[in-house]
């Protein structure tokens, strides 16, 4: 992408309104403009981000033998109303979005989907031999928040993943919970995060056992207390077998203390001495077993190999996939701006022309551009006729992770710089050898 032509509509001013750096460096990158409260455009540059996210969350879903479905953002009452649906139309409170249509019927814009998966399920489900079932969809939702704040960090319109498992008994949807959870734990990995486990209370989606993830992070909602190994911990085993028992990969991280400010435990706390660790997260998912909540009134029944009627067992399991783009940039940021971890980076690589009215040295910028594209690299090529001092801000505010640098006086020898955006290093090398290092 030239970036005369990319709508990229960054500001050097810092926006009044943005009270945390993520908020302020997406604004500041031209990645989002607010439409409403909580409500918000993404721009190229956002949604590019947005969409690399979500491709990882669904090759991660896909992995555990997830599937891909897509349903409504609009829902029709009776599926949550007492009686014909959940029953949890009157308690889900002024969050839900209702909405008449012109034939006076109640709708909704939905906040989340487990009537609607349970009913997808319950018109087709006849026998044992239909289950276990793991489907999820990406899809917008809606939820009134009272305090919309912090960008699209707590929106209001908001892209989630959420995915169901449908299993016969409890053993049997435990090792569903047992795969999101640590399929989990690798998509965050991925993404360049290290996010906790904790225990967790259910809230409006309600059930027994629930857990959410949370990144550290100084601006978080949440405050939390851990042990101090959870900090940087990485998955040790890479190549997890899902069919496999990951009964103690759950268990070693759930036996470790961490805790959300709702379930501290003061006791637990003291008796690990120097190693607790309490800080504040931002929550990037949230899985939950509940059993037969939905399934029962909503009639998701199958028979056993006995031909006895057995109600289905039932979870439900959440990525905030946009809040992700804005716990990314609190947990990789600096004073000039974000740093992409490389596997959700909008672009790999960054050329910039130091003298865009110098013909050789705009002949050797096409050029490279063109060899990169031609090789799969994906850059974003600073071709504009301004200063040197501006692109090289700009490069940095959108946190490019490797920047070509081509000017005149290096390519005397043929020699440009390669700077390397999260460890700032910058490195004299021959154009092209460093257009054979953007290759691997
Ligand atoms: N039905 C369940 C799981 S599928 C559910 O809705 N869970 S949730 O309410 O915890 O939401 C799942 C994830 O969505 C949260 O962990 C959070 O990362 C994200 N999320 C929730 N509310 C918002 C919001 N207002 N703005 C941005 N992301 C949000």
């Amino acid at each position: 992408m030239r970036l005369s032509r990319y709508f990229l509509p960054t500001l050097r001013e810092t926006p009044s309104e943005a009270e945390i750096a993520s908020h302020r460096l997406m604004l500041r990158a031209g990645m989002i403009r607010q439409s409403s409260a909580g409500i918000y455009s993404w721009l190229p540059l956002g949604y590019k981000v947005l969409r690399k996210i979500e491709q990882i969350v669904r090759e991660e879903q896909n992995a555990i033998g997830c599937q891909e479905i897509l349903m409504p953002t609009i829902q029709p009452a009776d599926l949550w109303k007492e009686g014909t649906g959940s029953g949890r139309y009157d308690d889900y409170g002024p969050e839900m979005l209702r909405i008449k249509d012109r034939h006076d019927r109640d709708m909704l814009y939905g906040p989340t989907n487990e009537e609607q998966i349970t009913e997808i399920f319950a018109a087709s489900a006849r026998s044992y031999r239909d289950v276990p079932k793991l489907m999820y969809h990406i899809q917008w939702k809606f939820r009134d928040e009272v305090r919309p704040r912090f960008g699209i960090m707590r929106g209001r319109e908001f892209l989630m993943k959420d995915a169901y498992s449908f299993d016969l008994n409890a053993t049997a949807g435990r090792i569903s919970y047992n795969k999101m959870f640590v399929s989990y734990l690798r998509t965050y990995e991925r993404m360049g995060l290290t996010a906790i486990p904790m225990a967790a209370d259910t809230g409006p989606i309600g059930g027994d056992m629930s857990h959410e993830f949370l990144i550290l992070a100084d601006t978080g909602e949440s405050e939390i207390a851990c042990h101090k190994d959870f900090v940087d911990r990485k998955l040790a085993d890479k190549d997890i077998d899902f069919d496999g028992d990951l009964q103690p990969i759950v268990d070693s991280y759930t036996s470790q203390y961490a805790a959300t400010d709702e379930k501290r435990d003061l006791d637990a706390e003291k008796a690990l001495g120097d190693d607790l660790v309490t800080a504040r997260g931002i929550e990037v998912g949230h899985i939950f077993y509940f059993g037969t909540k939905y399934s029962k009134p909503l009639g998701a029944v199958v028979t056993d190999s006995d031909g006895k009627e057995i109600t289905v067992e039932m979870g439900s399991y959440g990525i905030g996939v946009s809040r992700l783009v804005g716990a990314i940039i609190e947990a990789s940021h600096d004073d000039d701006g974000i740093i992409w971890p490389d596997a959700v980076a909008p672009f790999k690589a960054g050329i910039i022309n130091l003298k865009a009215g110098d013909d050789a040295c705009t002949q050797a910028c096409d050029d490279a551009y063109n060899n990169l594209l031609s090789k799969g690299v994906d850059v974003l090529y600073d071709d504009r006729n301004t200063r040197a001092g501006a692109k090289f801000a700009d490069m940095d505010l959108i946190g490019v992770p490797w920047q070509l640098i081509i000017g005149p006086r290096g390519l005397k020898s043929r020699t440009v710089e390669l700077k390397h955006r999260s460890s700032g290093e910058r490195e004299e090398i021959s154009l092209e050898s460093a257009q054979t290092q953007l290759l691997v």
